[in-house]
């Protein structure tokens, strides 16, 4: 009798889990949209007509079948950031990596099953710029009818897309970046779920309003989709618990402010416990370039606010305005940065505490020698480049990396990225690397170099930044996995002081890391998932100077660890 419920109960929840497991369908038009932001309309490149675009929805378990029609004049792909993309790797998205681009006029459809991940991830363009305006949420629930939050159940649940406005055409502004071999022009806004905010002129009607009821809890779901800063999020006379980073549960962390990167995502409760008024919900730039030789480089130094109103308040009073911190605040990016912990519950992945592959990889910026195509660039001076391990990475241009590891194709690419920087020199001195001319690393090599591993390889790697042109936090996002972050710290680093500091109980895991600035960070992870995957600093800048490499990771010994063939629709060069 015992034993029969036994095998019903597990019958039942074999039925169960199948039964679960949706297929979820959307539909994404990329195409022009005309906005008004900053006192004059806009022409961008949007899904559905929407700026952001849709947020998706689903649940672990789910598969996601997403067709992508491009009608805009460029052309397009659609990367689902932080999915682990099992087996699926064609549906990765960046441009030239695991795929060729959409074509205007053509589509693609991309399809991949969500498992063993739950909490908020977007999906955003992965060609040229035009991520900028093509990006959404994707949230990842429990799976159905089996497990609730580890946290007390909100009362809703709001996502918060932080980005960054242009008045000029991105790709443009990122073209004429590439002509002159310079950085390109700074952002005119930034934006909190595609709104400006009343700080900005012609911009009361542009201003993201949450109505809250006294008492209640909301899941703010804050996703940083700007481009190329790091930013400071607050909410004035509010505090947040922060219960996930990257889809990834941390123990409960009290905060006020939120550091969060381009690329990294950061699920935070906040209880409306103030007085009934309305409150700023406000972000700016955390600028990690504090001190280098003067002047300065220029940025978008303006703060974008969305309005936190009670239902019970009169909306006549002028908001309160949150104290920021500075833009210059390390202090406080480094404190949140570094003090989140896993949440660590039973079938969670743990650590791996042995190692197959160490690396240590140089991630910084530089010089090389100006391409024929820079027409405007000053040949004497060179193009600003960055680089990692000294190779500036070079996007293929006739077949996709993923394409050429599955044909085996020659010249696409060569498997010898270094596991370390050529030369070992004070990496993060800023007063030795003021002059470029003098550093070993600021003329950087330009190729397509990609690291092999071998199935079920777990890997070290230290990101060490350097001072070279400039002390920057360069947020490193990695594709088709999760990675531990173990360590961080400041300075060069040196192993056996490090590994004293090494956090291998419950470390945070993330699919984006922003490197101490002027230090470095040391991740895990392990490549249990055959493709190629690209990983790359999440400044749209510097991934456009060469900020990247790539992992090849070989197919396993069975059927469920072999990458299957593209899908018919797959587009081609
Ligand atoms: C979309 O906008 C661009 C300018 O941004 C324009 O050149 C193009 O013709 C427009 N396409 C359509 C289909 O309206
Ligand atoms: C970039 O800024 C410069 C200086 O303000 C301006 O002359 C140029 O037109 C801008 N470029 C683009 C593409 O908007
Ligand atoms: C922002 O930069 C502009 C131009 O450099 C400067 O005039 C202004 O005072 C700065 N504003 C803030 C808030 O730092
Ligand atoms: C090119 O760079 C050199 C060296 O930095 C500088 O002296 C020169 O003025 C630059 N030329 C132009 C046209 O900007
Ligand atoms: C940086 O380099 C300078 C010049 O070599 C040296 O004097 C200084 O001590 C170094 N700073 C640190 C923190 O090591
Ligand atoms: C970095 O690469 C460049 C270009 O290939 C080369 O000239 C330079 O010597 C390399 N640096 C080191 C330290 O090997
Ligand atoms: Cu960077």
């Amino acid at each position: 009798m015992a034993r029969s419920m036994l095998i019903l109960a597990i019958a039942l929840a074999f039925i169960g889990s199948m039964a679960d497991a949706a297929v979820v369908e959307h539909t994404f038009h990329v195409g022009n949209l005309t906005v008004r932001r900053l006192c004059r309309s806009k022409v961008i490149t949007a899904v559905n007509g929407r700026f952001p675009g849709p947020t998706l929805d689903v649940h672990e378990g789910d598969t996601l079948v997403v067709n992508v029609i491009n009608d805009s004049p460029y052309d397009m792909t659609i990367h689902w950031h932080g999915i682990f993309q099992i087996l699926s790797a064609w549906a990765d998205g960046p441009n030239m990596i695991t795929q060729c681009p959409i074509r205007p006029g053509r589509s693609y459809t991309y399809k991949f099953t969500i498992t063993g991940q739950e909490g908020t991830l977007w999906w955003h363009a992965h060609a040229s710029v035009l991520r900028a305006t093509v990006y959404g949420a994707l949230v990842i629930r429990p799976r159905q009818g089996t497990k609730a939050y580890p946290f007390p159940q909100p009362d809703e649940e709001v996502p918060i897309l932080l980005g960054e406005w242009w008045n000029a055409n991105v790709v443009d502004v990122a073209n004429q970046a590439f002509l002159t071999g310079g950085t390109p022009n700074i952002s005119d806004a930034y934006t909190i779920n595609g709104k400006t905010g009343d700080l900005y002129p012609c911009s009361k009607k542009h201003t993201y309003k949450l109505q809250v009821e006294k008492g209640k809890t909301y899941l703010l779901r804050i996703i940083n989709a700007a481009l190329d800063n790091q930013l400071f999020f607050k909410i004035a006379e509010h505090g947040f618990t922060v219960v996930a980073v990257d889809a990834g549960y941390t123990k409960p962390y009290k905060t006020d402010v939120i550091a969060i990167a381009p690329g990294q995502t950061v699920d935070a409760l906040m209880v409306a416990d103030a007085p009934p008024a309305g409150y700023y919900m406000a972000a700016l730039p955390y600028i990690s370039t504090a001190n280098p030789p003067p002047p300065r480089p220029a940025f978008d130094n303006t703060t974008t606010t969305g309005i936190v109103q009670y239902k019970s308040a009169s909306p006549s009073l002028p908001p309160v305005m949150p104290a920021m911190p500075s833009f210059f605040d390390n202090d406080a990016a480094f404190r949140f940065y570094s003090h989140l912990t896993a949440l660590c519950r039973s079938g969670d992945r743990i650590v791996p505490h042995h190692v197959d592959e160490r690396m240590l990889v140089t991630v910084g910026l530089g010089l090389v020698a100006c391409r024929p195509t820079q027409l405007l660039c000053n040949q004497s001076q060179g193009a600003l480049a960055a680089s990692m391990n000294n190779v500036s990475f070079q996007f293929p241009t006739t077949m996709s990396l993923l394409e050429a590891h599955f044909k085996g194709a020659e010249g696409i690419y060569t498997a010898d990225f270094p596991d370390r920087p050529p030369v070992f020199f004070d990496f993060t001195n800023a007063s030795v690397n003021v002059v470029p001319a003098l550093q070993p690393l600021s003329f950087a090599s330009q190729a397509t170099k990609v690291k092999k591993l071998k199935y079920n390889t777990v890997v070290e790697m230290v990101l060490q930044g350097t001072a070279i042109l400039g002390i920057e936090s360069h947020p490193m996002h990695l594709h088709g996995f999760d990675f531990f972050v173990v360590a961080q710290g400041f300075g060069n680093y040196d192993r056996a002081a490090a590994e004293k500091s090494y956090n291998l109980v419950d470390p945070q895991v993330r699919n984006t890391i922003s490197v101490p600035t002027g230090g470095w960070a040391v991740i895990r992870f392990i490549a249990n998932n055959p493709g190629v995957w690209i990983m790359h600093c999440h400044l749209d800048a510097h991934l456009s100077f060469g900020l990247a490499m790539a992992f090849e990771v070989e197919n396993g010994p069975t059927p469920e660890s072999t990458l299957p063939p593209p899908p018919p629709d797959f587009p081609t060069c």
